[in-house]
């Protein structure tokens, strides 16, 4: 078995990895046939001088980290990675900030990275490079002369090609794309806005439905869906601890209906409109007032970007509006928190929750999602209400899908959801506990790796 490297931002601790999270499922991967992962450990340094990797052995695994500078933790991590990269991708090219310093800065780290990375590399290794963070890595690895196979996978969108070519850098960008061997995205969305661009813009054509011939390659551009470890999330949500949480939920008695929504708060999350459609549901159906509450839990993230401290200050304005206007002495409708809460605790909320609430406006994937079904009680469990613009929503057919920018549409789906009879929720939910079970962690790991370790496929003339 060849040997693999992880190229990521963040390097994952084997101690604090997260039970049923892609980096325990990654670092299975890596033990399992030996490897190697390397990346960013967190940390800023003042000059480029005092940069120097350093490793460590976890079994059969190397964790090879080094830090940034200051300066490219402000304009390689937050200026071109979180200002320009992550609001394009999500279609939010009002919120996008294009600057030469960032872009070159994007260069630079990624060449870093791959100058520090070339000498570790056996021929036979595996290379997979996770990221928008790492886009340019495997062109710049060519570069310095590595022949091994190298594949990439996209954790975010591929957006259309007209909202990709308003951004500056986008021919060099999506040439160093088209230098991996295999490409994997989360929904045939991605990868068909991806081949689009490369087939109109690039010169590019299929040669099958999965490999374009581009700029004298081929390309595998597949499907590959992220997923969670669902018996070790279920696990977590059933032990006694998480029983005794439920327990607890359901005694306060302050509401009947628990709706739980869990996520980083990112604008691309949708949570104002979220609220909005709570807001909804409380005026639409008013027999709900007393009964139903939302609970959203939003720990912090990317703080120092300014879109994301707006986003803050207009979710605190919504949940205190509501709360103002709803709330009674022994009710609160919204209860917003803005930390991070353990990961067991989130599993004994989303199965003591009625309905999990997922509607951001973009998303790659949305692990969320599939926690809250791996969470349920298989005979009396609760309603996924699933944006149609969560890349889950692509094969989550037996949620309640909803257009998040519609309160209306909504508030009509939680109320749906209250009124289910429990036969349907019970057939609903096997058939959704079914599909994440087909696309679980280890699944797409499995899928992306046999793509990678295939020979490459002789193209027709
Ligand atoms: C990116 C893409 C894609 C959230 N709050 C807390 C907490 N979480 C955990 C959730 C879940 C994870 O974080 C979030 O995963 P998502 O998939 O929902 O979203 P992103 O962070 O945006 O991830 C996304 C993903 O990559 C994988 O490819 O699905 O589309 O954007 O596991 O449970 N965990 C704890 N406390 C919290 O307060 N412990």
């Amino acid at each position: 078995m060849r040997r693999l490297v992880i190229v990521s931002n963040r390097v994952g601790d084997p101690d604090c990895a997260v039970s049923g999270g892609l980096a325990v499922c990654i670092f299975d991967g890596l033990r399992e046939r030996g490897g190697m992962w390397f990346g960013w450990n967190g940390e800023s340094v003042a000059s480029e001088d005092e940069i120097g990797a350093s490793c460590r052995r976890c079994d059969n695994v190397i964790l090879v980290t080094m830090p940034l500078t200051e300066g490219d933790y402000q304009e390689f991590y937050l200026g071109f990675c979180n200002g320009a990269l992550w609001p394009v991708h999500h279609y939010r090219l009002d919120l996008a900030r294009f600057t030469q310093e960032n872009s070159e800065a994007y260069r630079r780290v990624n060449e870093r990275f791959a100058a520090t990375l070339a000498p570790l590399l056996k021929p036979d290794d595996l290379v997979w490079v996770h990221d928008y963070h790492l886009i340019p890595l495997g062109a710049d690895l060519r570069a310095r002369g590595v022949r091994n196979r190298l594949g990439f996978f996209l954790h975010i969108p591929f957006p259309p090609p007209d909202v990709l070519v308003a951004m500056p850098e986008h021919e060099w960008l999506m040439n160093a794309l088209a230098r991996y061997d295999v490409i994997g995205f989360q929904t045939k969305t991605d990868q068909a806005n991806f081949c689009r661009f490369a087939c109109e813009h690039m010169g590019g054509e299929m040669a099958r439905d999965d490999v374009l011939r581009v700029a004298g390659n081929s390309v595998l551009a597949a499907v590959f869906p992220a997923g969670i470890n669902v018996d070790s999330f279920a696990a977590m949500a059933t032990s006694p601890e998480a029983e005794r949480r439920i327990q607890w939920l359901h005694r306060r008695g302050e509401a009947r209906v628990n709706i739980i929504g869990v996520d980083r708060l990112d604008y691309t999350k949708g949570l104002p409109d979220r609220l909005r459609s709570f807001k909804r549901l409380l005026e639409l159906y008013p027999q709900n007032c007393k009964a139903a509450t939302l609970m959203q839990i939003a720990p912090p993230t990317r703080e120092e970007v300014k879109a994301y401290a707006d986003i803050r200050h207009e979710l605190e304005a919504l949940s205190g509006e509501i709360n103002g206007q709803f709330g009674d002495f022994d009710w609160t409708p919204v209860r917003y928190v803005h930390r991070n809460v353990p990961r067991d605790t989130l599993a004994a909320l989303f199965r003591g929750s009625q309905i999990g609430l997922v509607t951001p406006l973009r998303d790659g994937m949305n692990l969320v999602a599939k926690e809250y079904i791996a969470a349920q009680d298989e005979t009396n469990p609760g309603v996924l209400v699933l944006s149609r613009f969560a890349g889950a929503a692509e094969d989550l057919d037996e949620a309640l899908i909803v257009n998040p920018y519609d309160a209306d549409d909504v508030a009509h789906a939680m109320q749906r959801a209250i009124e289910m009879p429990r036969e349907e929720r019970v057939a609903r939910h096997a058939a959704l506990l079914g599909r994440i079970r087909q696309h679980d962690a280890g699944n797409w790991m499995g899928g992306f790796l046999r793509a990678l370790d295939a020979p490459a496929r002789p193209l027709a003339a």
